[in-house]
């Protein structure tokens, strides 16, 4: 039972989905963040994370990053079962560090008022953990483990679970999620998108 309960949950993980698909990262990250009272409080947030380190004021030529590990801290992130991996895909330096810059980009995207398909775009980047630009057998295991987090599941449902999300979302048969099929699937499985939003 466990793991249709896991399973129907994950479906009711996503119903934001779109099929726009964007060609630069920059641009649309640009065109989600807001100059306003919300960047203002994000800025104060990430100065209370290391007063020491960056400045109280904003100074835009201020190179400063922080490491990521001091970033999850943050109760917001804490709670979140994919909070390492998402810190990691908007770490622009890829070297487990996080600026001003990366750190907005990062909370707009998880905003309420972030379009879906933007959300989704990202949501896959979080949810491809080996980085491979599929979502195949093994990311969803990871994904599982970290959903289900005490509540193990024995290796017979996980791959009951993995079986059927790729039934439902792999379009092509190529035994792996592309993010046409993962669109397509979070159509049907909202699920999916439901770890994907943080109120800052
Ligand atoms: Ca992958
Ligand atoms: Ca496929």
């Amino acid at each position: 039972m466990a793991v249709f309960v896991t399973y129907c949950s994950l479906k009711y993980l996503a119903e934001y989905c779109l099929t726009k698909q964007y060609n630069n990262e920059a641009d649309m990250v640009q065109k989600t963040v807001p100059a306003n009272i919300t960047e203002v409080k994000l800025y104060h947030r990430y100065h209370a994370l290391a007063p020491e380190i960056v400045p109280r004021y904003f100074n835009d030529s201020a190179d400063i990053k922080l490491p990521l590990e001091l970033i999850s801290e943050m109760p917001e992130l804490k709670e979140n079962p994919f909070h390492q991996k998402l810190l990691q895909v908007f770490s622009e330096d890829k070297q487990d560090n996080m600026s001003f810059n990366d750190f907005l980009n990062m909370f707009s995207i998880l905003s309420d008022l972030t379009p879906q398909h933007l959300k989704a775009y990202y949501a896959f980047k979080v949810y491809d953990f080996n980085s491979d630009n599929f979502i195949c057998q093994s990311d969803l295991e990871v994904m599982l483990g970290k959903l289900t987090g005490d509540e193990e599941l024995s290796h017979e449902e996980v791959q009951l679970v993995c079986h059927k999300i790729m039934e439902e979302g792999d379009l092509d048969g190529d035994g792996k999620l592309s993010f046409a099929d993962f669109e397509y699937m979070i159509t049907r499985a909202p699920d999916f998108m439901s770890t994907f939003h943080i109120r800052i």
